[in-house]
């Protein structure tokens, strides 16, 4: 246990004295909680980050010349840029023969919005079978292992919160029928969160240090300590599929994108992004910019609202690659942002209202505005440490169609809900369908198509892979199909 004394005289030194105000009052047990909490703190880092994130506001400051970026169109054959799919499709289709490729699923997020309790991949999320976005994920792991010949790993991170949940749902699904060994947990870690006002850490409870997790840029360190790097290497995995769980059009694999990231020659192979055109200004996506040579991703939140606008002369938006969250990134890249401090990713300060006790009468108190600062670290602020390494080039973009590969849940209703995912699903299956040659009843007027469609993922991780299993389908309108 760690002393009380050289504790509280830590804490003093960096004005934070107050986590042990009711220390007296609690069990052994509950002191013995709460010194582990506060020594696992990085109690040292606390005075420069209350200061540069939480009693200031660190304002918009792009280190050189914003434009939009270069970017690998949709299709080969765009006059945007023309290359060779079919070449850099057989690259990627390499490495996933020769199983170098690993899944990378972030799950360690709260969603708060989505006023859901569990952890986000246990939410219902398949179209007609409601099966939760972990079981979507599962099956495109076991798909394109029988695919491509090579069982392929998946990494999910968690949180603190809700790692013990999560594994407790794979052990009760018997892991969506993938091998155990096949799937590594590793918990994010966590941050103090603190008072807006005072840039003082919050308590939770009379025991209990208020923490948030660390952000999606968090899964950098705990990658690392979790030992999940090291069993990535051991198993010669040397890039990872990374995606967010709440989006279940995810393609958990994409040879087309490995091989651009693998082989283009623009491409330093760290790491590479996706995105598709944004709905509209106002949409709640990061944007991928150049700034100052370097293809970054600017936060909704942070970018200036002069170039959120911004439009071209034919009225197009000019910053108009939206991140779906959706990257390569090559376990040595990430082998040096975990180690070398040169590359340790930034932190985001965000307000929140976050509940806590009185200090002084230890009352719980249930904030109606925000009154706390929570800090992350985002994963993509990782691109900007591309084009150091050895090999040339830096990180580069592949364009994608939404209908294909973004449909996230977020909200409980309205836009990115359950109900506009449902949609994207059945278009996506529809147009698969289709490029298939079975005819998709569809409503007159709006063209929309009449009734749910849904494929899994076992049936088809991509359109080509759906034609030999739905030879002379007939669909009747009004119907729940899935395939
Ligand atoms: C994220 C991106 C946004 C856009 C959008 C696409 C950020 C800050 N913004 O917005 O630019 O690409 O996604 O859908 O990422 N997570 C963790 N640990 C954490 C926090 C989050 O694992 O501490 C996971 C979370 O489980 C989810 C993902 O990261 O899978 C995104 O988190 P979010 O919902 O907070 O991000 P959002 O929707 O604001």
């Amino acid at each position: 246990m760690p002393e009380l004394a050289a504790v509280r005289a830590s804490l003093q030194s960096i004005d934070q004295a107050h986590l042990l105000n009711f220390f007296g009052q609690l069990t052994p047990a509950q002191q013995e909680s709460l010194l582990t909490q506060i020594s696992a703190l990085d109690l040292a880092s606390i005075p420069a980050l209350v200061k540069e994130y939480v009693l200031s506001k660190p304002g918009f400051g792009a280190p050189g010349e914003i434009k939009p970026p270069t970017y690998y169109p949709a299709r080969g054959d765009s006059a945007v840029r023309r290359y060779d799919q079919a070449k850099f499709r057989a690259i990627g289709e390499e490495l996933l023969r020769a199983g170098k490729v690993a899944c990378f699923t972030v799950a360690g997020g709260q969603g708060t919005r989505l006023g859901y309790d569990g952890p986000k991949g246990c939410y219902p999320a398949g179209a007609v079978t409601n099966k939760p976005l972990f079981q979507v994920f599962a099956e495109g792991v076991l798909a394109a292992g029988r695919k491509y010949g090579k069982p392929v790993l998946w990494y999910i991170m968690t949180s603190p919160l809700n790692h013990a949940a999560t594994v407790a749902f794979f052990e009760s699904r018997a892991y969506f029928g993938l091998a155990k060994d096949q799937v590594k947990f590793f918990p994010q870690g966590v941050m103090p969160s603190f008072d807006l006002a005072t840039g003082k850490v919050l308590l939770a409870a009379p025991g209990e240090v208020a923490t948030n997790p660390d952000g999606h840029g968090g899964a950098v360190r705990a990658l690392k300590v979790s030992g999940a790097l090291a069993d990535m290497k051991a198993r010669g995995i040397e890039q990872v599929s990374y995606f967010q769980v709440d989006n279940p059009l995810a393609k958990v694999v994409d040879p087309l994108f490995l091989g651009l990231h693998a082989g283009a020659e623009d491409s330093s192979g760290e790491m590479s992004s996706k995105f598709v055109p944004k709905a509209g200004p106002e949409e709640k996506v990061g944007v991928f910019c150049s700034v100052g040579g370097r293809t970054e991703v600017v936060e909704y939140s942070d970018m200036p609202a002069a170039l959120t606008q911004a439009r071209n002369a034919d009225g197009s938006l000019t910053y108009m690659a939206g991140s779906i969250a959706i990257h390569i990134i090559s376990v040595e890249f990430l082998s040096r942002l975990a180690s070398d401090a040169a590359f340790s990713l930034p932190y985001h300060r965000a307000e929140k209202k976050v509940p806590h006790i009185d200090l002084r009468t230890g009352q719980a108190v249930n904030p109606e505005k925000p009154n706390g600062v929570k800090l992350e670290r985002f994963v993509f602020d990782a691109l900007a440490m591309c084009g150091r390494g050895a090999r040339k080039g830096g990180s580069i973009l592949l364009e994608t169609d939404r209908v294909e590969e973004f449909a996230p849940i977020k909200n409980a209703t309205g836009t990115d809900s359950p109900e506009t995912c449902r949609q994207i699903q059945t278009q996506r299956a529809a147009r698969w369908l289709e490029a298939a040659g079975v005819k998709v009843p569809r409503r007159g007027g709006d063209g929309s198509v009449d009734g749910v469609l849904e494929i899994s993922p076992l049936s088809a991780l991509e359109p080509a892979d759906l034609a030999p299993r739905v030879k002379g389908l007939e669909l009747v309108p009004g119907l729940q199909v899935v395939l």
